[in-house]
Parts: structure tokens; sequence; C-alpha cells
């Protein structure tokens, strides 16, 4: 790619009015310039940008001297074949999008450094896991699953979260997803699940969504989905942020030390900031308020300074303890409870950068379960096993060649030699006579090395060919219904209106009941109060399970309410206004909030500001229908005496409130705002019946804050989203 070559700033303007008809537009002369006024389509003129300019050139180096015009024959004559500067820009642009990924194709993606914290040499002689202190460069790229490139940043879905290390010795991927277990044990299943969960192939359509006929109708047929089914249905599948967000490697892998010894693990990502996540009403609304909800708070996140930081854990356990377990380690649909196997914190991800440009990195990136350096190795997950083929295979579809791992973002950051050569797109030169190995002739050639290279575990493997699932993978229940009874009665309650809302998509009443036959088996609780939200008026008969579900001590760890600790940090007020508020107490209100670590947003009728009480001007971040209150974790309602009579009007400010009060946000107000309650029919039923409504002046901001650092009013959801009572008996 040629490099354009800086021009020197021309302070002189160059204006074209627009020509009388038939007379010839004047051919811009000379480089476009800083502060230039160019002549565009039907002779109007526009300003360029004020700054030192490059000089635009063509791909091949040819200075540019005309980006506004074709080349043609006479002023309103055809366009001439021989303009090859227009001939080179369209073509470029045609070839811009390369194939988006199969799944994962929505994502985003930040710069950052992984740091050891602790030395794991006693079961792993991963390089880049031996010092403390020492930081490895990391590129981290959040995803979903189902939904196309352009999709919205909320759907119902799993979460990618691939983490690639460019260690000293190679790059490591860790592509791992925000829930520790999958739907399927065999990757041989793996085209069918993606084919079942996206648009339908005929009409294209749901997009971004498994509420449909098709996926329900493979999850039913497909029991050993069950337990990853309760974590699709629970609410860690709509995170309030990428930065909020649990990750797991998801497999069993192997770590193996310098002494050859082998050690099981799976590997955690904690959040600094706890996990959170969004209500599925909330979901639904901010896919259309901010459909880059997710990607938009990440960038934002890493502009401001506020670094997204994750603690790096290792869940290791020993041959014998996995033969102690009651499932088998290397079935994906199992996780192995922390109470059972505590994790060791070994290093922290921050990511402090975010990429310079989209395509060339977050788009181009190329993960693979395969890229693992010395020290850490695989099982025999036959899941995992299966992934070891597909990243390559797909990004020599996607990427166009075998030299994909030339583009910078997937270049590893140690010294790489090897006698591979040529292919689509090689941008090495490399250089000699000798591309072979064993060679006499090249002295400089890259040879192996037997000390320092990457050595296989020596597992010992036997036995007969077989396509057969193993009878240790039968038990799909027990770990489901350790996950549900291991959830706090909201999380409960969630996942039975996931299933009702997902079932009551489909059409098909037989697939809906076959759902519900899976489900009995993991709690009859559960089934009856799907069964019910659903008003199925039969029984629910249980289909075959070979393996019932045996009950596990409960595992709180599996709660994101049990273990959310009170915060702020990382989350976004909003205080609705109007003019005339009350600038002081906006003022201190943004004080507070900061001081707690989070951020103010202000909302107000109009996208210039409001004239506050005290006449200065207040700028304002939305106005009232761009900035509804599902952008905000917790809300203030702060109009002027006469303004919430005028808000009172707005339907967008009615929501405003309305919605706040529905997702069980925590709300401060002042009683200007009480015409808004009315409007909205949300009565105050006074702060010692709702903890998340804060009565200002008589309580205080400091109230609010502690109030909302607390999260959601769970006492409020009954009120609002009463759950199915469960009544329909099983078989
Ligand atoms: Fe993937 N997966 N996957 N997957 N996966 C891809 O690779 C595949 C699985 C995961 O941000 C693809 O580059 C198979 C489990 C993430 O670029 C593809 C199977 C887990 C990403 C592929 C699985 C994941 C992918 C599509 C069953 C969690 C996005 C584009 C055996 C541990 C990475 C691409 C990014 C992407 C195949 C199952 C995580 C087609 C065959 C389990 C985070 O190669």
């Amino acid at each position: 790619m040629a490099t354009p070559a800086k021009t020197k700033a021309k302070t002189a303007t160059r204006v074209s009015a627009k020509p009388p008809t038939g007379t010839k537009v004047p051919q811009p002369a000379g480089p476009s310039t800083e502060g230039e006024t160019l002549v565009a389509p039907g002779g109007e003129t526009h300003q360029q940008a004020d700054g030192p300019a490059a000089q635009l050139t063509t791909n091949q180096g040819v200075p540019i001297a005309d980006n506004q015009n074709s080349l043609k024959a006479g002023a309103r004559g055809p366009v001439l074949l021989q303009d090859f500067i227009l001939r080179e820009k369209i073509m470029h642009f045609d070839h811009e999008r390369i194939p988006e990924r199969v799944v994962h194709a929505r994502g985003s993606a930040a710069h950052g450094f992984f740091e050891c914290l602790e030395s794991c040499a006693d079961v792993t002689c991963a390089d880049f896991l031996q010092r403390p202190g020492e930081r490895t460069p990391v590129f981290t790229r959040f995803s979903t699953v189902a939904g196309n490139k352009g999709s919205a940043d909320l759907p119902r879905d799993v979460r990618g979260f691939a983490v690639k290390f460019y260690t000293q010795q190679g790059n490591f991927d860790l592509v791992g997803n925000n829930m520790p277990v999958f739907f399927i044990q065999d990757a041989i299943k793996f085209p069918d699940l993606i084919h079942a969960a996206k648009q339908d192939p005929d009409r294209e359509f749901p997009q971004a969504a498994t509420a449909h006929d098709t996926f329900w109708d493979f999850i039913s047929l497909t029991p050993e989905s069950m337990h990853m089914i309760m974590w699709a249905m629970s609410d860690r599948a709509i995170p309030r942020s990428l930065r909020m967000m649990e990750g797991f490697g998801v497999h069993t892998f192997r770590l193996v030390n310098a002494a050859g010894d082998s050690t099981f693990v799976k590997f955690h990502w904690r959040p600094k900031l706890g996990s959170q996540s969004v209500v599925w009403d909330e979901a639904l609304k901010i896919n259309g308020a901010d459909p880059d909800f997710h990607r938009r708070d990440l960038w934002e996140a890493i502009e401001g300074g506020d670094f997204p930081e994750w603690e790096f854990c290792l869940q290791t356990f020993t041959q014998e303890q996995a033969d102690g377990f009651d499932f088998d380690v290397l079935d994906a649909t199992k996780l192995i409870p922390e109470e059972l196997i505590p994790l060791r914190v070994v290093g922290r991800m921050v990511l402090d950068r975010n990429p310079d440009n989209f395509f060339a990195e977050t788009e181009q990136v190329a993960y693979c379960a395969a890229h693992v350096v010395p020290g850490i190795d695989f099982t025999n997950d036959p899941l995992l096993q299966g992934r070891l083929f597909s990243y390559q295979d797909t990004q020599l579809k996607r990427l166009g060649g075998p030299n994909f791992h030339q583009i910078p973002i997937n270049q590893p950051k140690c010294p790489f030699h090897n006698l591979q050569r040529d292919g689509h797109m090689q941008m090495g030169v490399p250089k000699g006579q000798v591309n072979y190995e064993p060679s006499s002739l090249g002295v400089d050639v890259a040879r192996e090395s037997l000390e320092n290279g990457f050595h296989t575990f020596p597992n010992p493997e036997a036995g007969e060919q077989l396509r057969l699932r193993p009878e240790t993978f039968a038990d799909h229940y027990t770990q489901a219904r350790l996950f549900f009874a291991s959830q706090t009665k909201p999380e409960q309650d969630h996942i039975v209106a996931a299933l009702v809302f997902e079932l009551s998509k489909c059409v098909t009443p037989r697939v809906r009941e076959a759902v519900l036959s899976r489900l009995i088996h993991i709690d009859q609780f559960l089934a009856q109060s799907v069964a019910e939200g659903l008003g199925f008026p039969g029984k629910i008969v249980p289909a075959p399970a070979p393996v019932p579900a045996k009950d596990m001590d409960p595992s709180p760890m599996l709660s994101l309410l049990a273990k959310a600790a009170p915060t702020l940090e990382g989350r976004k007020i909003g205080a609705l206004v109007s003019d005339g508020c009350d600038d002081k107490l906006v003022a201190k209100l943004k004080a507070a909030v900061e001081a707690a670590g989070a951020k103010l947003q202000i909302v107000g009728p109009t996208i210039y500001g409001v004239t506050t009480a005290s006449g200065a001007l207040l700028p304002v971040d939305h106005k009232i229908d761009g900035g509804p209150s599902v952008l905000f974790d917790a809300v203030a309602i702060l109009p002027s005496d006469d303004g919430g009579e005028q808000l009172a009007i707005e339907a967008a400010a009615v929501n405003f409130l309305r919605d706040a009060y529905g997702h069980l946000k925590v709300i401060a107000y002042l009683p200007s705002a009480a015409p808004l309650f009315a409007a909205g029919g949300v009565v105050d039923v006074g702060p010692d019946d709702d903890a998340g409504l804060i009565a200002l002046p008589d309580a205080s901001l400091d109230d609010f804050i502690a109030a909302a650092s607390a999260g959601r009013t769970w006492a409020r959801e009954p009120l609002v989203r009463p759950p199915p009572k469960p009544l329909v008996a099983a078989a």
C-alpha cells in the first residue's frame, strides 16, 4: 500500500460558484487542502475540514487532482473508460466486504494487556504465566452468536469472549463464552445447532433470535442442551455491559509443567465491575433505542479512561479428582462447581485501547481454538476436538487464503520463521535459495528445537473406532437442576419468563410441549410455571430420561444476584430536567455520582440544553426521546416547579419514568415530578414500601447513591410482572 506523501497546507481557498447552464464546471486544480471549498454535485460548494492534509493518491501513488468529478467527454457527456481513478476507486469499494463470521458475526473488540499476578510454574510452563508483574499484550473480542453482523447488541444470546494473548512463545487464543457450558457434546452437531438457531433458510428471519420453532424443535430433541438452556434463558444472556460479563474457556484443557506433569484446567474470567444484567423488557427497548448499546459502552469507557478489567482464574484438578466427579470432565455440557474446585486468581486483563480501525482489527482478527502455546494442551473433549479444525478452516474462507496470520492483528509479536511460502496475499519477501528442511545449504534457515518447542502431552490413547457417546455423558438433567436451584427467586422467575416468551413465539404447539416434556425433568416448579405462563391446557408428559436428575447442593456462585456486591462503578445515571431546574442540585448530583465511580447524563426537552433557575445554560446529553431511561442504571427526575406539568404531556418523558419504574430502577425525584407519576400511572407508594423510590429533598442524594448502588428494586418486580403460578400437575 502506498503511503501518500504529505503536502504543505495551502491557505488559499478555491471557491466555485454554481455555473450557468451550459457552461463548463471549473476543473479543480491541485490537491485538496486545508479549508478548501469544493464543488459538490449540482455545483454547490462545501467547506472541507481545516487541518494539514496529505496528498490524495491512487493505490499506485499517483496524485489525484479531482476527487469530485469523473472524467467525461464534455461536461454533460458520457464517462470515459480510461478514467483509471474512477475505476480503481469503485473496484476497491465493490470488494470492501468479506464474508461475515458464520457465527459470532456481531462483535466489538479492544486492545489491552494481561498481567501475570502469580507464577504458575507448578502447573504450566506457559511462558506468560511464569513471572508476576510481566505483561503480555492481548486483543479481546466480545460477540453475540446468532445475529448477523449488523444486528443489535441485546438479543437473548450467549456472548463470545475471545482473547488473543500475544505471548513470547507465540499466540494463545482463549476462545470462550460468557457461559461455562455449551448446548451440545459433540462438534458434529454444531452445524445443526446453528442452522436451527439462525434465521430460517426460506424466509431469512427471525434475526438474532432463538424465539422460533426451528431452534426449540432442535433443542427439544437434544436433551444434552438442557443445562445450557438454563444459562441461555437466565439473565446471563442479556448482560448490562460487555465490561460486566464473566468469561469461560468452557472445555477442560490440560496444563503441562516443565517436568512434563499434566494438570486439568478450566479457564475463568471475572469482571472487576461485577456481573450485571438488564431485564428482558429493557433489552427489547434498548435494541430500539441504541442497537450499539454494548459496543458504545465499551468504546466510551475505554475512551474515557475507565479501563475494564477482569481477573484470570484457573480451576485446576488432577486425573484422580476428575475420576471422582459424577460427571465427565470431557463433557462440555458440565461445569465444575466452584465449591468443589475453587478458583485460583493468577492474572488480570485490562482493556485500555480501542481499535484504530474496525475492519483491519476487529473484523479481521482470526481466533483459533487450536492456537495454544507450550504448557497448554488439549483434552479429548469431542466438542473441543471439532473446534480445533473449524477455526482455521473458516479463516481460509473469510480472510481469503493461508497467509491470514500476516495481517497485523493476527501476527505474533514474537519472532516467527518457517519455510511455508507463497499463497494468496503473501506480504513477506522471504530471501534465499533454501525453502526446505533438512538442508545443508542454508546456514540461517529456521530449525526445530527439541528443547524449546511445543510438545504434545503423551497421553496414552487406544480404543476401537466407534461413533458413540460415552455412558458418562448421559446425565443431561442433574446440572440443569443444580443451576436452576442455585438461582435467587427473581432469577428463577426470569428463567420462567424467558422460556414463556420464547415458546410463545413458537407457532407449532408440539414444539412447545416437547420442551415442557424436558423441563419437567429439571424441576417440576419450573416446568409447571412455564406451562401456566403459556396457558397450556394439558398435562406435561415427561420425555424418556434414561438417567434421571439427581439433587446437588446449590452453588451460590452460579447466581449473579447472590454474589453481586453493591457498587455504582462503571454505571450510568440519567437525570431528566426541564427549563428552570435547580442547577445546584444537578451539580451536587453529578459530584455524588462521579464520586461513586459512575457517570451522569442529562436528558432534556431540547439538545441545546435547558435554562436553569439561575439563568445558566445546562447542556444536555440527550433529547428525551433519544435518551430513554433504558440507557441508564438509575434515574433522577428533577424538573422545575412547573416543568413537571410540561414534561407530563410528553409521551417520551412519561415513558422515561414508567420504564424506569417497570425496570425496577432506583428513582430519585422532586415533588415537582408528581404530574409525571400521575401521567405514567406510577403510584408513589412511598419510600417505606418501595426502597427504590427516593423522594427528594426529604431523602438525600447519599440515600439515592446508596440505593442505586444496591442495584434494582427486586421487591417491586411482582407488582409489575407477576410470575405465573404453577397450577398444572405433572402426569
Ligand atoms: Fe465457535 N466458532 N465453534 N465456539 N466461537 C467460531 O470461527 C465452532 C464453540 C466462539 O470473536 C467460528 O472465526 C464449532 C464453543 C467464539 O472472532 C467457527 C464449534 C465456544 C467465536 C466456530 C464451536 C465457541 C467463535 C466462526 C463446535 C465457547 C468468535 C468465525 C465444535 C468455548 C471468535 C470464526 C471471534 C467463532 C466454530 C463451539 C466460542 C465457525 C465447530 C463451545 C467466542 O470456526
